[in-house]
């Protein structure tokens, strides 16, 4: 297979509402919309970049660089013959995982489309649904959490994540676990404590959480062994892993005891099959992360999520929970019973809606062929 043109495309697509982590806060998704052109086919990916480097290294405008230099380049003067080729082509490139991921989902947008087969079906997908969870940033004050947590349980989310930071951790866990006693319960730190906030942490094993997602260094292995054997709760792994290789590590050093697989943090879908793997082997459960994605971006995570080992609900909402008017034109919805249908049609499934892309778009290049 030739691929004939690249069309790289910075978008700015407002949420809702801002998104506030523990360290930094996303006001809209400012990643970069790849589209792939090969015969009569096309496929789309998205790279869900930030504006500024704070959950990893990357950002908008050292993607957009990575991607025209060098990726782009390498996938015009190569005959793809599989998406594993697409792996093998950028594996001599270090990190820029998320830059790497964008154009490898768009191949397999792309090769789905040729094969008549959906995303999930040449992942090795066997869900037809999956569970709905919901991400909550850091809000105001704990009145306004309650009420937000109150709204998404009642359109029908069926696990709850919460950003902690110092301060609004146990108050806040506390305060919903006061009036929700049994739901799926889950809280994310973005990296803000230390392994001396130990004992602190150690308050959280009373409240009958899921997990706490990344509480240490966004680098760290080691000390998540450390801390996990302190606590009752089991520690899960977000930004340190970016490998299969980092998700061994951690396996073995029992860093963590469950992994939050997001495919372009890994640098796209082969590695995050083989993370997938490797934990399923060692009976770590797999959950599927987010990133606040468009469309695209959620149709690939649905998609990964619908493999066997993603037993944990993930961080998947509808896409009314993040924009007013997305890039799509068949946006998910909830289903009743608290999931997300996984799309069945050829490639990741989405419909793109170009006339409002092209309102979104802040810059485009098209870059071809010229064999
Ligand atoms: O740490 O999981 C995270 C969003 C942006 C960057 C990092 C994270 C998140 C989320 C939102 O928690 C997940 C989603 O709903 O897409
Ligand atoms: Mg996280």
């Amino acid at each position: 297979m030739t691929i004939d043109k690249i069309e790289l495309r910075k978008i700015f697509l407002p949420y809702i509402k801002p998104f506030k982590t523990s360290g930094w806060v996303e006001k809209g998704n400012s990643g970069i919309i790849v589209k792939i052109y090969s015969g009569g086919e096309i496929g789309w990916g998205e790279a869900p970049v930030g504006l500024e480097p704070w959950y990893n290294e990357e950002t908008t405008e050292s993607a957009w660089a990575v991607m025209r230099d060098v990726l782009v380049p390498l996938v015009l003067k190569t005959d793809v013959g599989s998406t594993e080729d697409i792996d093998k082509l950028f594996s001599p490139v270090r990190g820029n995982k998320i830059a790497r991921a964008g154009i490898e989902f768009a191949v397999w947008d792309l090769w789905g489309r040729i094969h008549n087969k959906s995303l999930s079906e040449l992942l090795g997908g066997s869900r037809k649904k999956v569970a709905a969870g919901v991400s909550i940033g850091i809000q105001k004050n704990i009145d306004l959490l309650l009420k937000i947590v109150e709204g998404y349980l009642k359109e029908g989310y069926r696990r709850i994540k919460i950003k902690i930071k110092p301060g609004r951790d146990i108050e806040a866990v506390k305060a919903i676990r006061s009036i929700w006693k049994d739901i799926p319960l889950q809280v994310d730190a973005n990296s803000i404590y230390s392994l001396k906030d130990a004992e602190h942490l150690k308050k959280l094993d009373d409240y009958s959480l899921l997990l706490i997602e990344q509480p240490l260094a966004h680098d760290d292995i080691y000390e998540h062994s450390k801390l996990q054997k302190l606590l009752r709760i089991p520690v899960c792994l977000d930004e340190s892993i970016v490998s299969p290789e980092h998700a061994r590590t951690a396996i073995e050093l029992e860093a963590c005891r469950i992994i939050n697989i997001k495919a372009c943090r890994v640098g796209g879908l082969i590695a995050a099959k083989k993370i997938h793997h490797l934990a399923q082997e060692s009976d770590i459960p797999v959950w599927c992360g987010g990133m606040l994605e468009t469309g695209i971006g959620r149709a690939v995570n649905a998609a990964l999520a619908s493999l066997p080992n993603f037993t944990l609900p993930g961080d998947l909402s509808a896409n009314d929970r993040y924009f007013h008017r997305d890039i799509v034109l068949n946006p998910f919805t909830l289903n009743s019973d608290g999931t997300l249908t996984v799309p069945n049609t050829p490639g990741s499934g989405v419909q793109v809606d170009e006339k409002f892309l092209d309102e979104i778009t802040i810059q485009k290049i098209e870059l071809s062929n010229k064999k």
